[in-house]
């Protein structure tokens, strides 16, 4: 047996003892997507965080995701196998920058993308993913919204929409430093291939990009296109999930940079520790807690749609 499927078989055999649930983001490394219980986006996955009776929730991706399961199964034990996991979008805007913003428009309804920190939450009125944004947007009855913390996000949204989007200055350095040269020369190296984008790329990629999805509307869209070839604008976990699901269909990648080292951050070995030393273990004070409960809470009450 190699040295891999030892800690495979390790991870597996803890798992039952401890009654654990490994859930990995779309954008992990393919071992850590393929020893998974559950692979997804991140709303989908604190969805399956709340429904699976587990007592300890593994979680696979980085700290606000792992913390937004944490706050919607505050009974379970939630552990994001490396500390140091973070998301740079989300560091991009504080609890107290925010509440600085929120003075200077007070008539605005404050949205915020789930890559965000539980205290940022706490300060907003409502959560969205790239899964609903836009639907999130339009769900409100304000006319005026603050939208953190990805402006490309932010200015994909004020495109479906009559309301003011006022957006914060972040973005997630993956995304972001993909270029409208990037997609031309995929496009010149595959005629055929359809351009499938997330919308935390920038406005110039969008505009020449075919389809724009959330990772899960990726996923979906690839299955059902009759298309055969697909150029990918986003982190490139997705291209292990795409091509395992489809192996008669061939994906590239737009910008072989498009690589985020912080869902890297967590490998087999990670995982094992994670389970061995219950490490580490993810919390949020009652207070924030709760705040940041309602904002998610409200937001999966709106109907999601890729
Ligand atoms: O919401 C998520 O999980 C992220 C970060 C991307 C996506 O489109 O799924
Ligand atoms: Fe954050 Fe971007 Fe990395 Fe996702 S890909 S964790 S948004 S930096």
């Amino acid at each position: 047996m190699d040295d891999m499927q030892i800690i495979i078989d390790k991870i597996n055999d803890l798992k039952k003892k401890r009654n654990a649930v490994i859930l990995a983001h779309n954008y992990e490394r393919g071992e850590i997507q393929d020893i998974a219980d559950f692979t997804g986006d991140s709303l989908g996955l604190s969805q399956q965080a709340i429904e699976q009776e587990a007592d300890v929730i593994v979680f696979c991706g980085v700290h606000f995701m792992a913390e937004s399961a944490a706050i919607l199964s505050p009974e379970k034990t939630v552990l994001l196998p490396e500390i140091y996991a973070g998301c740079p979008m989300a560091s991009m805007v504080t609890a107290d920058a925010l509440r600085t913003e929120k003075k200077k428009y007070p008539n605005a309804a404050v949205v915020c993308y789930v890559n965000s920190t539980a205290e940022v939450k706490a300060e907003s009125d409502i959560c969205c993913t790239s899964a609903n944004a836009v639907e999130v947007v339009n769900s409100l009855e304000e006319q005026e919204i603050l939208f953190v913390p990805d402006k490309n996000l932010a200015d994909y949204v004020s495109r479906f929409t009559t309301k003011t989007i006022i957006p914060w200055e972040g973005y997630c350095p993956t995304h972001n430093q993909i270029l409208p040269e990037d997609i031309i020369k995929a496009k010149k190296e595959h005629p055929n291939a359809e351009v499938l984008a997330h919308p935390e790329c920038r406005r110039e990629v969008l505009d020449i990009s075919d389809k724009v999805f959330s990772t899960t509307g990726m996923i979906s869209y690839a299955r059902e296109s009759d298309s055969t070839e697909f150029i990918i604008a986003t982190e490139n976990g997705m291209m292990h999930r795409l091509r395992k699901e489809n192996p008669d269909k061939s994906f590239y990648m737009a910008s072989e940079f498009a690589v985020c080292p912080e869902m890297k951050a967590i490998n087999l070995q990670t995982l094992l520790q994670s389970l061995e030393f219950m490490q580490y273990k993810i919390t949020v004070p009652d207070d924030i807690q709760v705040k940041a409960r309602h904002s998610l809470e409200r937001m999966l009450k709106v109907k999601r749609s890729r």
